[in-house]
């Protein structure tokens, strides 16, 4: 895909009978692949040099950090198995693929009153025991690219404001851009964007006790990306190819599902724009705020399930 080809934000849709502000029918049959269409070949081979210290950070936590998940979510059971005498296998029993760091995949939510996924698939098509329109594995090497971090928490711990990621509040997009300016990157098409919010950090350090007491959806509070109009124009526009958080769902929390305005149903089944959750951010900020470079390559392998919802990112940044 050329991203000079493609619509503006306020041309889409260009499907006729599509959602507004969807890009619906602009990947044609590469649709699956939602905004990754924006990472090429060239694009890979341009990442590639960036790699200049040989440092690499990985971006995903361990499986089982949150204690408990997030959401209700499942607990992996992590069981090393004897194999023989001198061998082992190991078992992760009721590994929810988002029980920690992830990305959303096309499939995770469709629109609630539209009762679409993207590129108008239907909840059937999900649950048919293949997801084969939407499913994961469409991803499995498509995940690599330029990425930029926009540090937005370090960017506002440096102003002297005061921010508690811990409760609902927003970086708003003059915040994004000044950050991104404060820092002199800019966003290139086809740009794997990571957003720090802080919400990783003042998680771990949080108590057992205060971990319990946020987890589940009624209680949970999080800073997160402005959900608005705006903000999806500026991404699509941008050719972001994913969008990726240290903050539980991006966008702040609580959310009210019923809002149309969300990001996730504006990302998700609107344009196909992957989110990702739960990112390790706080070392790759550091490192860049020393060097004072904010892109780097970024490679993610999502796990390889044929009509897999979402996935752990299985992601490094190398710099
Ligand atoms: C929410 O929707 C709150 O998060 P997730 O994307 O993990 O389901």
């Amino acid at each position: 895909m050329d991203s000079n080809s493609a619509p503006r934000f306020d041309e889409l849709p260009v499907q006729p009978g599509a959602p507004a502000e969807s890009s619906w029918g602009v990947f044609g049959d590469q649709y699956a692949l939602g905004c990754l269409n924006f990472l090429t070949p060239q694009g890979v081979v341009e990442a590639a040099q960036l790699v200049r210290s040989g440092k690499v950070f990985r971006l995903d936590a361990r499986i089982g950090f949150a204690k408990p998940p997030l959401f209700g979510r499942a607990t992996v059971d992590h069981q090393v198995i004897p194999l023989g005498p001198t061998a082992h296998d190991d078992m992760l029993d009721r590994f929810n693929t988002q029980e920690g760091s992830q990305w959303d995949g096309l499939s995770h939510v469709g629109h609630f009153r539209l009762e679409r996924f993207y590129n108008g698939v239907r909840v059937d098509e999900i649950r048919d025991g293949s997801n084969a329109k939407l499913g994961i594995h469409h991803w499995a090497d498509k995940f690599v690219g330029r990425g930029v971090l926009i540090d937005a928490f370090g960017y506002r711990q440096r102003r002297g404001k005061a921010v508690n990621p811990l409760q609902k509040d927003a970086y708003t997009l003059e915040e994004l851009e000044a950050a991104l300016k404060a820092q002199g990157t800019t966003l290139a098409p086809g740009s794997i964007l990571l957003v720090r919010t802080g919400w990783m950090e003042a998680y771990e350090k949080c108590t057992a006790e205060e971990k319990r007491a946020l987890a589940p959806m009624e209680s949970i509070q999080s800073i997160g990306i402005e959900p608005s109009r705006r903000i999806a124009a500026w991404l699509w526009d941008h050719r972001v190819a994913a969008i990726a958080t240290d903050s539980p769902a991006v966008e702040p929390l609580p959310m009210d599902f019923l809002d149309e305005g969300l990001l996730h149903y504006r990302a998700l089944p609107l344009l196909g724009l992957p989110l990702g959750e739960l990112f390790i951010l706080e070392p790759l900020a550091a490192d860049c705020h020393e060097d004072g470079r904010y892109e780097f390559l970024l490679v993610s392998a999502p796990l390889h399930v044929e009509g897999g919802v979402a996935s752990p990112p299985n992601a490094v940044a190398i710099k």
